[in-house]
């Protein structure tokens, strides 16, 4: 009896042994390495959090202390609701609108590209694509994707991208042979024609556009080089501008010998369309005689729809349009436009967005001054900017308006 009271005794002993080197081993132990997805995805607590926390066991960095990490989640997501991506309040009556075919969708995807990162990530505005051919599914697909507000794709009806009845086709022909040999740029090119007649005349007009009374045009391959800050259509609005460019520069002659005498037939029958404070002086040296050949660019523009559709706008492109110059001729719509926006609004209703820095080939609007530059994350070259260079018009228009150029524009010519 007594052995087996002893050998009981041991037994104990040994357990109570046992437990004291349990207890001794684990409280001297080194923590282990925890490995944050290891951990997270056993702690399904804690969904998508990168580092999860085990009490006493620090996996975050140490500036947090250990009161923070116990009572709130240490990284995101967090409890609380992250500020929204895109600037608060109101948004404006707008849409951007760019012409395409589907070929152009990897093109017009790096433009849409730009203008989301740049400005439309913040404000989220509507886009309408218009084709004389239906979009593709891959067309649409792609560029749905990117933007970051609506998307609507429209076909271009017949009657806007065909030959009016009183064209002579034959003599359209002969033109386009002559302007080929002549090498002059899309000289022969039939649907170049019907592109700028229809951005002439017929875009807004589009059903899909009449939503709207505000318009972005883009183009593909164009860039944007600065951050916007601000909702550039409710400048247009607040400062009641109806027309804005980036770049100005001499059309080319040969495609518009007769342009500016299509425009004084219809100042003589129309002058009741003519504003009174106009802008002749970018348009005219001799007070309306001859045309200095300025335009503002118009594969960029912001402007004002309601204005396109007025009458005078439209007496305007129908009275240019029976004189035959888009298919006898090879008239662009960036003249066509800037004439009709030099004749018909006062001139402060036409604005300069010195602040959009802009590139489509072969020419930049690169924004005077290194300050506004670097606040707003420029990538332009300021060498490559074309605005002072002698083939710009833009120092006319500064000039017309009695405006002061950028402060070191001398410096950066
Ligand atoms: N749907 C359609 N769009 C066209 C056609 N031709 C041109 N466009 C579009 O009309 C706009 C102007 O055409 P561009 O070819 O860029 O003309 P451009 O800017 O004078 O010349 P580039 O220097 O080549 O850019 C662009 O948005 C084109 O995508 C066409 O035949 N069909
Ligand atoms: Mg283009």
């Amino acid at each position: 009896m007594a052995g087996t009271q002893r050998y009981l005794r041991y037994i104990v002993f040994a357990a109570f042994c046992l437990v004291l080197l349990y207890f001794i081993g684990s409280s001297s132990s080194v923590p282990v390495a925890s490995w944050p997805g290891h951990e997270a995805e056993k702690d399904t607590s804690v969904p998508d959090t990168p580092h999860a926390v085990i009490p006493g066991i620090p996996s975050t960095p140490v500036s947090q202390s250990h009161d923070q990490l116990q009572s709130k989640p240490s990284t995101t997501p967090n409890d609380k609701e992250l500020p929204p991506a895109t600037a608060s309040g109101d948004r404006m009556n707008a849409t951007f609108v760019t012409l395409a075919r589907n070929q152009d969708i990897w093109e017009i995807a790096k433009s849409i590209r730009h203008v989301e990162d740049r400005f439309n990530r913040k404000f989220n505005y509507d886009w309408v694509f218009l084709n004389d051919d239906d979009f593709n599914d891959e067309f649409k697909k792609v560029t749905s994707a990117l933007v970051s507000g609506k998307t609507k794709y429209g076909k271009i009806p017949k009657e806007h991208w065909s030959y009016p009845e009183w064209i002579d086709q034959n003599k359209a022909a002969k033109v386009r042979e002559d302007m080929k040999q002549k090498k002059i740029i899309y000289g022969d090119s039939v649907s170049y024609r019907h592109m700028c007649r229809y951005e002439s005349g017929f875009f807004f007009r589009h059903p899909l556009m009449l939503d709207y009374e505000w318009y972005w045009r883009v183009e593909p391959s164009i860039d944007l080089y600065c951050d916007i800050n601000y909702d550039t259509f409710k400048f247009m609005a607040d400062n009641k501008k109806k027309y804005s460019f980036v770049l100005s520069l001499y059309e080319y002659v040969e495609t518009i010998p007769t342009l500016w005498d299509a425009a004084k037939n219809f100042t003589k029958h129309y002058p009741q369309h003519i504003a009174k404070d106009n802008s002749m002086k970018f348009l005219s040296d001799d007070n309306g005689e001859t045309y200095t050949n300025c335009h503002f660019w118009s594969n960029f523009e912001i402007g004002n729809l309601n204005w396109l559709r007025s009458d005078a706008y439209i007496d305007f492109f129908t009275s240019l349009d029976h004189a035959g110059g888009f298919f006898y001729e090879r008239w662009g719509d960036a003249p066509v436009h800037s004439i009709a926006a030099g004749l018909m609004l006062a001139k402060d209703e036409i604005h300069f967005f010195n602040d959009i820095a802009y590139y489509h080939v072969p020419f930049t609007h690169c924004p005077t001054g290194e300050q506004y530059r670097l606040d707003h994350k420029c990538h332009c070259n300021p060498k490559d900017n074309f605005d002072w260079n002698g083939y710009s018009c833009t120092s006319r228009f500064y000039e017309m308006n009695g405006m002061q150029k950028p402060v070191g524009f001398e410096k950066e010519q």
